[in-house]
């Protein structure tokens, strides 16, 4: 991505920036891509785009760190196999960015304990962690706000389970600009129409996760034809056999939005489609639409693995980049918050 800044070709207007992130806690699941990156490549064009592998995020959870240097550089690899063209966006390592850790502590006292308290996904992952309740897992909001605010970005596309945390990193923006003065831009969520929130195939009443434990709970964009399709025949289902899209059909809701997704089909025609045949044809047919349309992703990412060095040269980069640009907020902040100008380079 050219260091100017970047113009869209029809308006000459300056474009709008776009920042996500993943936590790098496994291969990503068929939820990760259907409601985060899959939609990330297509927004290249419009957008200026900052994507990032939110190696700090990952360790609020316990991690070896051998798993978390692998899992970083095999999620790096993931991203590209997604669609992300590293001449039209930045893709950069979290960790080797030292601003965004230095903005959440400012961050941090602008924001309330009980603000904190309240957020879902703490609550959620302390109750599955309840030995490593720390520090960390209960500031990870504040970090993930200053990975937003520290590019002044304008969208976050994130699936819907980010929700909650967008809003807070809007309430501690407005609070910090009301206090110090106009310095950040309140950022938008991003959250895709269909496909949003994909729900794990043996409990279909909560969202398919990287850290589930059941292997037959998630599908990975890495698994092979034969195991998406057995995950898929053993999907949790209602004792009915029609397919179609209801309240009360939890599983089959799930599998009908994954089909339509990744088929480019509407809910409708799904549901016609699949009109007089049972569960057991439709589970196969989603198993193979998910396959055939994983293929490329798998195909790249088996090519760009190998090829650690070309990943590093990219991250390095990409990260170089991203700090120059991040450095310009954060050096704006430090005057504002009343830190005596430094001179040590
Ligand atoms: P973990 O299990 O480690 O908490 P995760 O699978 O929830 O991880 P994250 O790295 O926290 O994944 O999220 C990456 C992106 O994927 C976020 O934008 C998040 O909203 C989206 N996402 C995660 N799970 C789902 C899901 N089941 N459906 C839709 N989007 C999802
Ligand atoms: N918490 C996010 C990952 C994340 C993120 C961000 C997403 C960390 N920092 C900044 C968007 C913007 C998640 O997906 N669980």
């Amino acid at each position: 991505m050219s260091e100017q800044v970047q113009q869209t070709a029809e308006t000459g207007q300056k474009k709008k920036r776009i920042l996500s992130g993943i936590q790098p806690t496994g291969t990503f699941t068929l939820g990760n891509y259907i409601g985060a990156v899959r939609n990330w490549g297509p927004l290249q064009d419009e957008y200026e785009c900052f994507y990032f592998i939110a190696d700090l995020h990952a360790i609020t959870v316990a991690i070896e760190p051998a798993e978390l240097r692998r899992k970083s550089l095999e999620a790096y690899a993931q991203l590209l196999a997604c669609g992300i063209d590293l001449e039209k966006s930045l893709v950069f390592i979290q960790s080797q960015i030292p601003t965004h850790a230095q903005l959440s502590w400012v961050l941090n006292c602008s924001t309330q304990f009980g603000e904190l308290s309240r957020m879902t996904q703490f609550k959620d992952k302390s109750a599955k962690h309840p030995d490593n309740i720390n520090a960390g897992l209960f500031d990870y909001p504040v970090l993930m706000a200053a990975d937003i605010l520290i590019y002044n970005a304008d969208l976050v596309p994130v699936g819907a389970d980010q929700t909650q945390h967008l809003e807070i990193a809007r309430t501690i923006a407005r609070r910090f600009n009301q206090r110090y003065g106009e310095t950040f831009k309140i950022p938008e969520g991003y959250i895709p129409p269909l496909g949003a929130k994909i729900m794990s195939l043996q409990e279909p009443t909560k969202k398919m996760s990287k850290s589930d434990t059941n292997p037959n709970a998630v599908i990975l964009i890495l698994d092979d034809k034969d195991t998406i399709i057995r995950k898929c025949k053993r999907a949790v289902t209602d004792s009915g056999s029609e397919v179609v899209y209801a309240e009360g059909k939890d599983g089959i809701n799930n599998l009908l939005t994954i089909y339509s997704t990744v088929t480019g089909r509407t809910i409708e025609e799904s549901v016609k489609e699949f009109e007089g045949q049972g569960y057991g044809t439709f589970k196969v047919a989603v198993g193979e639409a998910i396959a055939d349309h994983l293929r490329p992703v798998r195909e790249e990412y088996a090519r760009l693995i190998a090829d650690k060095a070309y990943l590093k040269e990219c991250y390095t980069r990409c990260g170089t980049e991203a700090l120059r640009q991040s450095s310009r907020l954060l050096s704006k902040v430090y005057r504002k918050v009343g830190f005596v100008q430094s001179e040590i380079r």
